[in-house]
């Protein structure tokens, strides 16, 4: 179905020279990959977060930790980057002033063609290891997994953010320096709840950028929100595209 944009926000998008996107695990749901906190859906609602994606969960049960991880590295490989995320890559391609900030482990934007682009959170497709975070491509197979660091010895674990640990410092850097200079600050598919992330848009917007949010859902960021669209990014990206670029 058609997006009808109001005529403020087309020309709010045509004049931005500044841009940064902001996304969540909302982008990805219309690949097939689960959001966190939908209350039906969501992996929150079947899985408690302390369990599994907090350093004293692994050290707790690094197998279960392990093998939910590898679980959910099967969903990302077979999910493909959907119109939301192409749309990204078509604005970039047409906009130098552009940035992807996003909170997604699962390198779909990458996949879709995004270059300029930081990941806030990691990317559970790379792994490393727990005491000194040497990469790692392979691994000699284990009875117990993890499997182990060739230097170290160490149990390896994917190399995303977990609750308790620090974003990786450039990444937050970067998107805090756009969101802070931008004109236009599209957040889309996201809680908005996870900091120091979720601050990202609030900042923008106390930068006098024009801040649109793109969510079915009400969040947090709903009330400061400059345009909400109250739409999936599948279908609300394609037409902020071809507003922005047609
Ligand atoms: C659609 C859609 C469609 C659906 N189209 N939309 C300040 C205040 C309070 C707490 C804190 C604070 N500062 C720090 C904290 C603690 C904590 C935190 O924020 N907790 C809050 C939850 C309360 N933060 C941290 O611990 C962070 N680290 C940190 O602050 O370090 C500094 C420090 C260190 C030590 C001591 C003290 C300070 C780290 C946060 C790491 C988050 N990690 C995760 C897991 C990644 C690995 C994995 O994948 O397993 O990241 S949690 C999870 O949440 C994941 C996501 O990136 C993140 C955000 O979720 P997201 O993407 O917004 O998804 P959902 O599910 O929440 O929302 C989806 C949305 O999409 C919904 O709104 C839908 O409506 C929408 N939607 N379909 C468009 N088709």
């Amino acid at each position: 179905m058609a997006v009808d944009l109001p005529a403020e926000l087309i020309d709010r998008l045509r004049a931005a020279r500044r841009i940064v996107a902001f996304t969540g695990a909302g982008i990805s749901a219309e690949s097939g990959l689960s959001t966190f906190r939908d209350t039906q859906t969501g992996l929150w609602a079947k899985y408690r977060p302390e369990d599994l994606a907090t350093p004293q969960a692994f050290r707790r049960n690094p197998r279960m930790v392990w093998e939910w991880y590898e679980w959910r590295r099967g969903f990302v490989a077979q999910a493909a980057p959907n119109p939301g995320h192409h749309a990204l890559a078509q604005i970039e391609a047409a906009r130098p002033g552009f940035l992807l900030a996003t909170q997604n482990v699962d390198g779909l934007h990458a996949r879709a063609g995004s270059r300029n682009l930081v990941e806030l959170h990691g990317n559970i497709r790379r792994t490393i290891c727990l005491d000194h975070r040497h990469p790692a491509e392979s691994w000699a197979p284990v009875d117990e997994p993890p499997p182990r660091c060739g230097q170290c010895g160490a149990p390896l674990r994917p190399d995303v953010v977990w609750f308790g640990e620090t974003l990786p410092e450039a990444a937050l850097r970067r998107a805090q320096e756009a969101a802070v200079q931008c004109d236009l600050f599209l957040s889309i598919g996201t809680s908005t709840m996870v900091y120091p992330a979720a601050e990202l848009p609030f900042m923008a917007g106390a930068h006098g950028a024009t801040v649109i949010e793109i969510n079915p859902d009400f969040t947090p960021l709903s009330r400061l929100a400059n345009f909400v669209l109250r739409e999936n990014a599948g279908t609300a990206l394609p037409a902020v595209a071809s507003a922005m670029l047609d």
